[in-house]
């Protein structure tokens, strides 16, 4: 999966080379470009905002400066950009018939946007190439997405119900979520199979040795060896947890959700979707 993310903090996705992403990176599983807006300003202060039209505090992105970063962004062939850090140095410059058949999904990080969840990671990770425009500021002007949407299908997302400064940190979480759901990036591909959210539960507790911390015990069950005891009692341990803290999943539950056993633990805790 290629992966271009267009910034003026490029600093801030430094991070992406850490652990997992590093490894998948290195591995030439995804590879990721950081491009610095300000590379597409032309004025002596690189100014990349202007006030609101309609007034209002903060300021908004110019719509010129990113319409040309997008446009270059999207045109370059992959492993092509001079700060580009692609796993192998030798992608060679390829023909255009080729190169446009690809077209980018483009992402834009923004608390006003749909929600991120699972199921758009799902979504992402099917995609060969994903770029994503951080907005700083009151976010960028309209007309930019207006403009890219007939060409590409433009996703404006939201990591929560909270407002970060900018979109940086809210590319990082997406960028992490999509890549472990990449064949090879897991070493283990179970592990994402049975995630929080895979199943629309929330994972119960996990334990390891030792048996015994600071006067607190593994629950029996897990140490029984009865492979169906521990089985229900992991879904039972989802089931609440779930109850207690997303009480929304579990009405959210299609209802071939449910297992037989499940509705009897739920009845018990008063919380049956219906
Ligand atoms: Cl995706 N971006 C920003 N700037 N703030 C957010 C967010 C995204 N999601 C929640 N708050």
């Amino acid at each position: 999966m290629r992966i271009d993310v267009v910034t003026i903090f490029p600093g801030y996705l430094a991070a992406l080379r850490e652990a997992l992403l590093g490894r998948a990176i290195a591995a030439g599983l995804i590879s990721v470009a950081v491009h610095d807006l300000r590379d597409w300003t032309h004025d002596v202060h690189k100014a990349v905002d202007d006030a609101p039209y309609g007034g209002g505090p903060g300021m908004v992105m110019r719509p010129a400066i990113w319409g040309a970063a997008l446009d270059d962004v999207c045109a370059l062939p992959e492993g092509s950009s001079a700060d580009r850090d692609a796993a192998d140095g030798d992608v060679a410059e390829r023909d255009a018939t080729e190169r446009d058949v690809v077209v980018p999904r483009l992402v834009v990080p923004t608390p006003a946007g749909r929600p991120f969840t699972q199921a758009v990671a799902r979504e992402y990770a099917a995609q060969p190439w994903l770029v994503f425009a951080c907005g700083r500021y009151e976010g960028i002007d309209q007309r930019v997405f207006e403009d890219a949407s007939r060409r590409m299908v433009v996703d404006e997302v939201s990591i929560g119900d909270y407002v970060l400064v900018g979109g940086e940190v809210a590319v990082l979480a997406m960028v992490e979520a999509v890549a472990r759901l990449l064949p090879g990036v897991l070493g283990n591909p179970d592990s994402a199979a049975q995630d929080s959210f895979s199943d629309g539960l929330l994972e119960g507790p996990a334990y390891t040795r030792p048996e015994r911390w600071r006067d607190l015990a593994v629950p029996e069950v897990l140490r029984s060896g009865d492979h169906a005891a521990i089985a229900r009692w992991r879904r039972d341990q989802s089931l609440a947890r779930t109850v207690a803290r997303r009480p929304d999943l579990i009405a959210a539950l299609p209802p071939d959700a449910l297992q037989p056993g499940d509705r009897e633990l739920l009845e018990r805790l008063g919380a049956e979707g219906e």
